[in-house]
């Protein structure tokens, strides 16, 4: 994919503020810190355009990048900061149901999972939620930097036995390591949404 143009489009920081965009949207959904806005940014090949806050979970605001005059990118704030064993604050389920249901929905949701670590509980029930909403998904690894070849190879089967998800559909990702391109990720997105152009 050539981004020929991205920019913030929108914010929302309560539900009253979630447009209804003429535009495909791409959520994204991950624990705090998972690698969200980084990966937008590597995405979009803009990093200077996408917020990131220093103090991670704080953001509780939902932003959104159009991509190409023609598709959104949705930074959705990160779940599971607290410490507390159920991390699924009200808040962050205050905006993100409102986020869902809205209409339309989001045409593709990212589900970022840490590659270090197996999902969590958190990572789990929102799995449920995307897959009971009937949100097209694809599971992506951050991260994946981090670990060996084979390291990654037993986390990602890690990964797909523990959110049912055929392990070939899942994709790795870097924003660090130039070797894993994101390119693949593009043409996922592309495919899944219908998009053209390259
Ligand atoms: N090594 C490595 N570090 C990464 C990668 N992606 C993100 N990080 C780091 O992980 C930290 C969190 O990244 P963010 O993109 O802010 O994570 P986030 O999911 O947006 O976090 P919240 O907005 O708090 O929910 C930062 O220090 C990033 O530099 C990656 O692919 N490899
Ligand atoms: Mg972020």
């Amino acid at each position: 994919m050539k981004i020929t143009s991205a920019e913030l489009f929108d914010q929302a920081f309560v539900p009253d503020q979630i447009p209804s965009p003429g535009y495909p949207q791409v959520a994204v959904f991950g624990r705090s810190n998972v690698g969200k806005s980084s990966l937008l940014a590597s995405l979009m090949g803009r990093k200077k355009l996408v917020k990131v806050s220093s103090k991670p979970g704080k953001t509780r605001a939902i932003f959104y990048y159009l991509v190409n005059g023609s598709v959104l990118l949705v930074d959705l704030p990160g779940y599971g900061f607290s410490r507390a064993p159920r991390a699924m604050t009200s808040q962050w389920q205050h905006l993100v149901e409102a986020f869902l249901d809205n209409h339309p929905g989001p045409a593709l949701a990212l589900h970022l999972i840490d590659i270090r670590h197996p999902p969590t509980r958190d990572d789990i029930t929102v799995h449920r939620i995307i897959k009971e909403r009937g949100i097209p998904d694809i599971v992506v690894a951050t991260k994946a930097d981090k670990l060996s070849r084979s390291g990654r190879l037993r986390s990602l089967e890690v990964i797909s036995r523990t959110l049912d998800e055929p392990r070939e559909r899942i994709v790795p990702t870097s924003v660090k390591d130039s070797a894993i391109p994101i390119g693949a990720l593009w043409d996922r997105i592309a495919e899944e949404i219908g998009m053209t152009g390259g």
